[in-house]
């Protein structure tokens, strides 16, 4: 029944040797992430430190001996996909929890699904407010922007001093939609004045009547909310309509990718965000992660690599202490009783979940200098 519940779905894109035979004493765990489409740069590198992590629990004799199946399915960038992908995950493939999806506006459409049926589900890259409150078997480990932007603009403050900011967001994205309520909060909280409030939608691709407006009032510093697409025009096009570099460009999570760095080039210089992930954190776990990472991908692993590599790790000890092959309760119960596990995010190294289900650390600030990130106390 079960294979035929899922050729009457779109067919994913599925690892190599993954099974969706309940039958074999392989624990399947769902990874859903968009590998392709608008987010893919945040995708790839999310399937790639999900499967190095996999693949690490398997050499090591899996999960109380089981092997590790990491059912990987490409969401496409497309929220409907991720439904798609949600509900063949755990109705066929009867996956004791979930990885992912990339975004958090994909989160708000597909966890209420897992939700409902019981299944654990651990997100490793949504920050906007509000994942967890979805329900008791919603995690989050990745750290949300209302932890980390008050840190990145407080750090920014102590050495560049400024008062008077702009905030330009996208209003048709959980994630960036987010971003200007916590910028809004985090300004005035601070004693900022917010001198304008611009945005955009996904997919635009000229912002100059923004940056326009925003450079004729002379702002100190701009808070920009945007996914890698969108951030790397605006910063390149900051530069090229003269917002001297003075003026700091401040991001959200979605600036946490190299891809920023290759595609804005020298206009990505200056550019300030929290991260979960410090690539220069000196654990023994994360020399090893970088090292293996590098290996198997031919490049450095980067936030969101980080982060999938400790999601299947964290809800792989879950599994283990819940010592099941298919209670997925068990799992749950397991995830929010966690203490310590190893981890390469994070300043301790170590994992556990706040009360509500969230991460509790409080992240690292970097800027972008000399074409790398770099850490900014
Ligand atoms: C979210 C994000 C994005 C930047 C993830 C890739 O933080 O959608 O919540």
């Amino acid at each position: 029944m079960a294979g035929l519940a899922l050729s009457a779905l779109p067919a994913p894109i599925r690892a190599a040797g993954s099974s969706i035979h309940a039958a074999s004493a392989a624990i399947p765990v769902g990874l859903v992430a968009d590998i392709s489409g608008s987010a893919s740069v945040y995708g790839v590198a999310i399937r790639n430190g999900a499967q190095l992590a996999a693949d690490m629990i398997n050499k090591a004799n899996g999960i109380n001996g089981h092997h590790l199946d990491l059912v990987v399915g490409d969401a496409s960038s497309s929220p409907t996909q991720v439904i798609n992908l949600f509900q063949q995950d755990i109705n066929s493939a009867h996956v004791l929890g979930l990885i992912g999806p990339t975004l958090s506006s994909e989160a708000f459409k597909a966890d209420p699904i897992a939700q409902q049926a019981g299944v654990p589900v651990v997100a490793t890259s949504n920050t906007a407010p509000g994942i967890t409150a979805m329900g008791t078997y919603i995690f989050r480990m990745s750290l949300g922007e209302a932890d980390v932007i008050p840190l990145t603009i407080k750090t920014a403050l102590k050495h560049l001093h400024f008062k008077k900011v702009a905030i330009l967001y996208g209003n048709d994205n959980a994630f960036t939609i987010g971003d200007n309520q916590v910028f809004k909060a985090v300004a005035k909280k601070l004693g900022l004045t917010v001198l304008d409030t611009l945005t955009f939608t996904t997919g635009d691709k000229d912002f100059s009547t923004q940056l326009t407006k925003i450079k004729g009032e002379r702002p100190d510093a701009i808070l920009v909310g945007a996914l890698a697409k969108e951030a790397v025009l605006i910063l390149t096009q900051a530069r090229q309509l003269g917002i001297p570099t003075r003026v700091h460009i401040i991001g959200g999570n979605g600036f946490n990718s190299p891809a920023i760095i290759t595609g804005a080039g020298a206009a990505a210089e200056g550019t300030i965000e929290g991260t979960a992930w410090y690539a220069n954190g000196t654990s023994a776990l994360n020399r090893r992660f970088s090292k293996s990472y590098k290996e198997r991908y031919g490049k450095a692993p980067d936030q969101f690599a980080a982060q999938a590599f400790d999601g299947v790790n964290i809800l792989a000890a879950a599994i283990k202490k819940a010592n099941t092959t298919g209670d997925r309760q068990a799992v749950r119960n397991a995830l929010a009783a966690l203490k310590g596990v190893p981890v390469v995010t994070g300043a301790s190294g170590e994992f556990s979940f706040t009360p509500t289900r969230d991460a509790g650390e409080l992240g690292t600030v970097q800027i972008i200098q000399g074409g790398q990130f770099v850490e900014y106390k």
